[in-house]
């Protein structure tokens, strides 16, 4: 186990991903890696992306990992599937999408199902979130579908919660309803090459602040949404290591 952790510190890519499988499935190594990883305080900036399904979070996920790249930051992605029929092949089109990536050694993209339990992306994510830590990542992306109880456990694990909807009065008052705003420190309407796109930036932007606009496909009000992002992160950047990876795998929070 400790030669595992040296090699996660080295930023292994396989010792990453073997770490990361390991703390799925066996309560005794999350004790153990625990160990290891205890008092560490120096992390990096855990990013939430959530939104309805089809809003654009993995593209816009992809044209971050540029952004942060070209400023020479480490990026690792945690791309959370919470199994539901409503989110069905969203895998297979993350894995297409992000596959550019695979060559990059500063980059680590990673698919985690969870398997629709209480609390499972809390517990799964967050183990995933400090091996990645360890392993030096600077920003840490997570990726989730914003229904359910998932909206609220990413509040939980991120430093900063991006909250994405796409152009249409129908997803901004459903997600209006599912609380998911409230959970947003940054608010991004992607598509925003969509006819209604004006429309809706513009009712939104008299119900909260701020509003960003994206053409996640062009690469468009991404460097604004980087620099947003590394702004707020530099106001919440107190904020501890996720705290339990030592709760043995039951999920517990302390
Ligand atoms: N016109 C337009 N299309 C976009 C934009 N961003 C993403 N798309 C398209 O929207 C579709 C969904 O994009 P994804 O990035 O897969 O969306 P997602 O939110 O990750 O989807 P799920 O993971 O399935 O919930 C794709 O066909 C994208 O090419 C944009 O800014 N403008
Ligand atoms: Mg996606």
């Amino acid at each position: 186990m400790a030669a595992l952790v040296a090699r996660i510190r080295a930023g292994e890519l396989r010792a990453i991903s073997r770490a990361i499988s390991f703390m799925e499935s066996d309560p005794e190594a999350v004790s153990t890696l625990a160990q290891h990883f205890k008092g560490e305080t120096n992390h990096g900036v855990v990013v939430g992306i959530t939104g309805y399904p089809g809003v654009g979070k993995s593209t816009v996920v992809d044209r971050l990992i540029d952004a942060f790249r070209v400023d020479g930051k480490r990026v690792g992605v945690l791309a959370v599937d919470i199994s539901s029929p409503l989110t069905g092949g969203a895998l297979l089109g993350d894995r297409v999408r992000m596959q550019r990536h695979a060559l990059d050694e500063g980059v680590y993209i990673r698919s985690m199902a969870t398997r629709g339990h209480a609390g499972g992306l809390a517990r799964s994510t967050c183990h995933a979130i400090t091996v990645l830590s360890a392993a030096g990542y600077d920003l840490i992306l997570v990726e989730t579908v914003g229904v359910g109880q998932e909206v609220g456990e990413i509040t939980t694990l991120a430093d900063v919660v991006v909250v994405i909807v796409a152009p249409g009065l129908g997803d901004e008052i459903q997600a209006m309803k599912a609380g998911l705003f409230e959970v947003a420190h940054l608010v991004v309407v992607n598509k925003a090459d969509h006819p209604e796109a004006q429309a809706t930036i513009a009712t939104l932007r008299r119900w909260i602040q701020p509003v960003l606009a994206t053409v996640a496909v062009k690469g468009e009000g991404i460097p604004e949404l980087k620099e947003a992002i590394l702004s707020l992160a530099s106001q919440s950047s107190a904020s501890p290591v996720p705290s339990d990876v030592s709760a043995g795998g039951d999920g517990a929070t302390t």
